[in-house]
């Protein structure tokens, strides 16, 4: 919790002391949430431009960034669409699957722990 406290010259940071000192404002313990790499596989069958209008569609990279990442995963079998927090990473992996799956693509989009 957020507190003001005064703090004498014999006092600890934190320690109160109503009748004199300084104001000093303790900032509440937080945590810098996980984050998570949505990775995106390559296959045979998934035609280039569908996957450009994935990554351009649900990770928002313009045409040349989305062309880019294709071609990564095309060649190197295996690449990076974004990092996100949980909630927003399990989502966007989720749209892929669901889009591929409406396409009949076999396109394979997993999550992984930075
Ligand atoms: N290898 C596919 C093709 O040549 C294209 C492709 C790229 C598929 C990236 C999936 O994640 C992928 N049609």
């Amino acid at each position: 919790m957020n507190q003001l406290t005064m703090n004498g010259p014999d006092k600890k940071d934190g320690e109160n002391t109503p009748e004199r000192g300084v104001a000093t404002k303790v900032r509440p313990k937080t945590k810098k949430p996980s984050m998570y790499r949505v990775i995106l596989m390559n296959d045979d069958y998934t035609p280039q431009e569908f996957v450009v209008m994935i990554l351009m569609g649900i990770f928002k990279k313009s045409q040349e960034e989305a062309f880019t990442i294709m071609m990564h995963v095309h060649q190197k079998g295996i690449g990076t669409c974004g990092v996100y927090t949980f909630e927003v990473a399990e989502t966007k992996v989720a749209q892929v699957m669901d889009a591929a799956k409406r396409a009949q693509h076999p396109l394979q989009c997993t999550l992984e722990k930075t």
